[in-house]
């Protein structure tokens, strides 16, 4: 195993640099904050400094992912397809794209983009919609979402959150009253119990697991459930290694003990919650003999799991993907929430409740209002009196009060015809989105697709006009990690070739489409933002440039509070709700046909679809190739030895993939990242989607696996 936590004695050639930046790693939501070292041009190295979140420490994608941005496949130039390419597919190769488009003056692809955009525009504002991106800053993610809504006069603009918390969000909304973390994950220094469910910290959130792990350290008891063996097993006091989609059962078994043996913090939950009594009878009919059946936990462990959690003075939850991307995630949500509440562990130290948050800034274009049902600040777009406090800043006119629609709603419409035209910025969603052949025939559909990127992505395969952007060392403005923290990013060195930092991208666009935008500086962006989103209250540039601020921040000087909720809730009478969830199972079960089950997920050196790290030397080199993982014994009874190649199909379609052997993955399971185009995750998931978050089931397809015919592994 490489190590996950690079130390810096392994970094030579120190001292040989022209400048440093300080700036934001740009993978995670932990927010790591770096120093960029720049030597004729180009960073040469990255280290870990001192901010709140990270404290000095890297992991290895920021610590030497950082060279994507100089790789020669960045987009340098505008290009706009050709006349004579050939028919829309996944067919460009970005090493010579040239048999598709042609290179074009910004001037002309400006032009080309912001006519298109008029002409669907003049004919049917809906018939254009747009997806923003988390890995872009805060005031781009604001300008975005004010370009579709302004400039469309509709709210069909949404962004990767929906195919990541977005579940977790709704339930923390609705029973919380606010969607982002109750406290910051190094407040796991104060607890004396965590659980963390879901998620696989050791890669996805490096960092953050290093504090984890001290935890448990200093006699911290953690608690693991996950239907994988992951690598936090390690560590834990309690590994519950229970059935896939079976969170909501397990859960309330948990809580029905804490129920029948009264371990639930009555004074707590009289004081600040509602809708107890409801849960209380609801919970009485889960005991753990009924959901071990369903769980596939032992009683006597679920029984123990609830006296640790409960009887513990500070204890807090951390979950992932896991819980979040199933057609039930709201629901597994409200689970965490509830068992939170009842034992009293939101609003102290040691306490809370922390959904990791992913990108880099899903929780800043979440909070900057990239989201169809919001405008900035979680402010309904269904609100006269709040939509006017918008257009009166922005100095148009209105915008429908109809809630938009969602990245996997927008897809359909592309399909059915009724969307004829996309803005997409920094996503890639032929990649990134649930059964993908779906999504990509519908983007070749598209009569004009606007596309901002720093490479040639699988969805710029589909575009009509691509707009050079710049990568995050490479821009000025603001992002928030999923601590709530606000800091500064600025430019280390300078875009390749004409390419443009994103805000300025559309702000010409939106000039270019008559809307009367006028900013010299990000920083006017953020002064803007701040007059509708009381979340930004006291947290100015000028302390941005110097400080890291969590917010909400109280007063002029406070650094921000690291735990709120202390004093109630803002919701009704400032409490908090417990929601009853009941047992649903997946949308797709097993059968004869595809007895197995499918997971997809991610792994420590890629990035999701593989756009950025299969980019950098060092993370491509540990994991050139597209790989899935299969338990031992499973691999034996398929008769195929680790490093061949095995078909993995679904209802959706088929891929073949290379097999590693991995006892972490159960019997009847197979585990795929989602990094590599070659073999692509997305061909094969299911696109359910929860009723609320309406976050497709990521986590759950039933697949066939069988060797692969005549080929095996590449070297
Ligand atoms: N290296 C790397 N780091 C990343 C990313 C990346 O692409 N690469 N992406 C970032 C982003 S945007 C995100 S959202 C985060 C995601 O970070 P995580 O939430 O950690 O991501 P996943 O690997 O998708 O899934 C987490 C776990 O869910 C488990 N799981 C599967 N099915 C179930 C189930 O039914 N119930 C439960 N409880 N668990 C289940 C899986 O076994 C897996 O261990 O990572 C961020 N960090
Ligand atoms: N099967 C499966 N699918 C999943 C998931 C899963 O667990 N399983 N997880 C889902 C989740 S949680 C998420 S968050 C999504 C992520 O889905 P996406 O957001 O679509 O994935 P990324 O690869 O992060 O795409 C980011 C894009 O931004 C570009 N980029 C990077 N920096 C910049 C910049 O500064 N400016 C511009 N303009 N572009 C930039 C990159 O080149 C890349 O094309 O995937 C989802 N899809
Ligand atoms: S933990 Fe996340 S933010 Fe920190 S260095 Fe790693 S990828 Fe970057
Ligand atoms: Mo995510």
């Amino acid at each position: 195993m490489p190590a996950t936590v690079v130390d810096d004695a392994q970094v030579g050639d120190r001292a040989d640099f022209d400048s440093e930046t300080e700036s934001v790693c740009p993978f995670c939501g932990v927010g790591c904050k770096v120093s960029l070292k720049v030597k004729d041009g180009k960073v040469k190295y990255v280290e870990g400094i001192n901010g709140p979140a990270n404290e000095g420490r890297l992991c290895v994608k920021g610590r030497f992912g950082f060279d994507y941005i100089h790789h020669p496949h960045r987009l340098t130039k505008p290009l706009i397809r050709r006349d004579d390419a050939p028919a829309k597919g996944l067919n460009v190769d970005p090493g010579n794209l040239m048999t598709h488009f042609r290179e074009a003056s910004w001037e002309e692809a400006m032009d080309f983009a912001a006519k298109g955009l008029v002409k669907l525009r003049d004919a049917d504002p809906k018939s254009v919609a747009g997806f923003g991106s988390a890995k872009c800053t805060n005031e781009e993610a604001y300008l975005f979402q004010k370009f579709i809504r302004q400039g469309f006069k509709h709210n069909n603009v949404d962004h990767c959150t929906r195919l990541c918390h977005a579940s977790s969000v709704s339930a923390l909304i609705e029973n919380v009253g606010s969607g982002a973390v109750t406290a910051t994950f190094n407040e796991i220094v104060n607890a004396d119990v965590a659980i963390i469910i879901g998620a696989n910290p050791i890669e996805n959130h490096p960092v953050a697991a290093t504090y984890f792990k001290q935890f448990t350290k200093r006699g911290g008891k953690l608690i693991v459930m996950d239907p994988r063996g992951v690598g936090m097993r390690r560590f834990a006091t309690e590994m519950l290694q229970f059935r896939p989609g079976a969170d909501v059962s397990m859960l309330n078994a948990i809580m029905n003990v804490i129920v029948e043996e009264e371990l639930y913090d009555s004074q707590y939950i009289h004081r600040w919650t509602e809708n107890w009594e409801a849960e209380k009878e609801h919970l009485r009919a889960f005991t753990p003999e009924a959901m071990s059946e369903i769980c596939g936990i032992e009683p006597e462990q679920l029984r123990r799991v609830a006296r640790i959690f409960a009887s513990a003075k500070a204890g807090m939850i951390f979950w992932g993907m896991g819980v979040s991307q199933h057609i039930h995630g709201t629901d597994n949500s409200r689970c965490l929430i509830s068992l939170a509440l009842m034992t009293g562990n939101v609003g102290k130290p040691g306490a809370g409740l922390h959904p990791l948050r992913g990108q880099n800034n899903v929780q800043g274009a979440s909070d900057a209002g990239l989201i169809p049902m919001f405008l900035p600040d979680y402010q309904s777009v269904m609100e006269d009196d709040i939509r006017k406090s918008f257009t009166d800043v922005w100095g148009g006119g209105d915008f429908s009060n109809e809630k938009g629609l969602t990245v996997t709603e927008i897809v359909d419409q592309v399909y059915a015809g009724n969307i004829k035209g996309m803005y997409i910025q920094g996503e890639n969603p032929a990649m990134s989105d649930p059964d993908a052949e779906h999504a990509r025939e519908a983007f070749a559909k598209l009569d004009l697709m606007v596309v901002q990127d720093i490479f040639l992505t699988e969805t710029a395969n589909f575009a009509d006009v691509i707009l050079p952007a710049s990568a995050l060392y490479e821009k000025n403005g603001t992002v928030s990690n999923t601590n709530r923290q606000v800091q500064r990013v600025r430019p280390a060195v300078a875009p390749p070739g004409e390419a443009r930092e994103d805000w300025k991208i559309t702000v010409e666009l939106a000039q270019r489409i008559g809307l009367p935008w006028a900013y010299g500086d990000v920083s006017e962006v953020f002064a803007e933002m701040k007059l509708n989103m009381k979340s930004l209250d006291n947290i100015t540039w000028e302390r941005l440039e110097t400080e890291t601020i969590t917010y909400p921040s109280l007063h002029e000087t406070d650094p921000g509070q690291a735990i709120v909720f202390g004093d109630g809730f803002p919701r009704p009478e400032g409490r908090a709700k417990v929601t009853p969830a009941s047992v649903i199972p997946p949308d797709e079960a097993p059968d004869a046909e595809y007895p197995m089950i499918m997971t997809t997920g991610r792994q420590l050196e890629h990035w999701h679809t593989g756009s950025m790290t299969r980019r950098s030397l060092v993370l491509d080199a540990v994991e050139p190739e597209a790989n899935c993982s299969l338990h031992p014994r499973t691999l034996r009874a398929l008769g195929v030895e680790p490093g061949e190649m095995v078909r993995l199909t679904t209802r959706r379609g088929s891929i073949e993939i290379m097999a590693r052997a991995d006892r972490a993955v159960a019997e009847d399971m197979v585990f795929v990242p989602f990094a590599y185009v070659e073999a692509a995750a997305n061909i094969l998931t299911n696109p359910a989607i929860d009723p609320y978050g309406k976050i497709p089931e990521f986590k759950f397809s039933a697949v066939r696996v069988e060797k692969a015919q005549g080929r095996i592994a590449a070297e």
